[in-house]
């Protein structure tokens, strides 16, 4: 049931996500994140660079994994937070590129052997497997970087106050205490009697860090008041947590062909999530609960968060 739209320069799925039905609220949401993508599909493609050079190799690989399909939520959310403070969308494109690159390097990285040893990714061989693990690291490596020279360009924002906040915040979200930290935290977890807390605090670093960080960059660019900016990161926070439900929920009873990834992995290896700890009906019943306290914070913002608000929803239906 993939959603399939054509970018300008390349036909992608908008993951498997179930199609709305035609008088569905939804089926705006769908279409408006359509045509987001084809910009954010644009705006990777100009900011990443092009193959070529005696070290074209690692420039190929990091072009393979950023366009390989991916559903471009975080991308989205930036573009969306953004649109709330009246954010020019190529301000925004750059921000959202830049997560969206940040994003690859977390999946390429963690399919490598070390890590999670994954073969398969958004539905094609995985960076390591498509050229090999040195490449792969190396193209990690390289979108790191490129992600911060976006965000510290002034075409970012003609402020250095909010480029600097910008690379502070996502330094920190991506950082030991981030991203980072919470992949540490997933490394050890096999064989440690993980509670409920425990893989909140997982999820928070790992998924949650980063769905913060690209909710509160539009809020940056748009120069909004702190509060603004709390509400944003507490809306993502209940999102990352519902969202990785989801995707829990989708490695335990999902079909590897719809997600575009290995599934069933977490689950036989009997690695403690949230779908472990609450079993099916509990953690749908959480992600519920989750869901609704996403909308309920926006409560200050008007109708330009419409789709903020029919976000957390709309992704607990996902397949992919
Ligand atoms: C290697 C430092 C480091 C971190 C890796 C992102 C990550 C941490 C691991 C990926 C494994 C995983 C299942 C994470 C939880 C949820 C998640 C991030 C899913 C992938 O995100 P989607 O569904 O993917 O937005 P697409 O392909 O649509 O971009």
């Amino acid at each position: 049931m993939a959603e399939n739209i054509s970018s300008g320069t390349r036909s992608f799925a908008l993951g498997s996500i179930t199609r709305p039905r035609q008088d569905s609220p939804y089926l705006k949401l769908n279409e408006s994140w359509s045509i987001a993508n084809a910009k954010i599909e644009q705006a990777l493609d100009t900011l990443l660079p092009r193959s070529g050079g005696l070290h074209g190799r690692v420039k190929a690989a990091m072009r393979y994994a950023v366009f390989a399909g991916g559903k471009r939520l975080r991308p989205f959310l930036t573009l969306q937070s953004a649109r709330l403070f009246g954010v020019p969308t190529a301000r925004a494109l750059r921000a959202a590129s830049a997560i969206e690159f940040i994003h690859t390097y977390s999946l390429i990285h963690d399919d490598l052997p070390c890590m999670d040893d994954d073969d398969l990714r958004r539905g094609r061989p995985a960076t390591h497997v498509k050229f090999d693990e040195a490449t792969a690291v190396l193209a990690g490596d390289g979108l790191i970087p490129l992600a911060f020279e976006v965000l510290a360009a002034p075409e970012t924002h003609p402020s250095a106050d909010v480029r600097s906040t910008l690379l502070m915040r996502l330094g920190g979200a991506i950082g030991a205490d981030g991203l980072v930290g919470g992949q540490m935290i997933d490394m050890l977890a096999p064989g440690r009697a993980f509670d409920i807390e425990d893989v909140i605090i997982l999820q928070r670093m790992k998924t949650g860090a980063l769905f913060e960080f690209s909710c509160e960059s539009g809020a940056i660019l748009g120069c909004a008041a702190q509060h603004h900016r709390t509400r944003l990161r507490e809306y993502a926070r209940a999102l990352g947590i519902a969202f990785q439900i989801a995707d829990d929920l989708i490695d335990a009873t999902g079909s590897a062909e719809r997600a575009g990834k290995t599934v069933g992995k977490d689950y036989a290896s009997g690695k403690a999530t949230l779908v472990s700890l609450l079993g099916f009906d509990g953690a749908r019943r959480k992600a519920r609960l989750l869901a609704e306290h996403a909308v309920d914070v926006l409560s200050p913002f008007g109708s330009e968060a419409e789709f903020l608000r029919l976000l957390p929803k709309y992704l607990l239906d996902r397949d992919s």
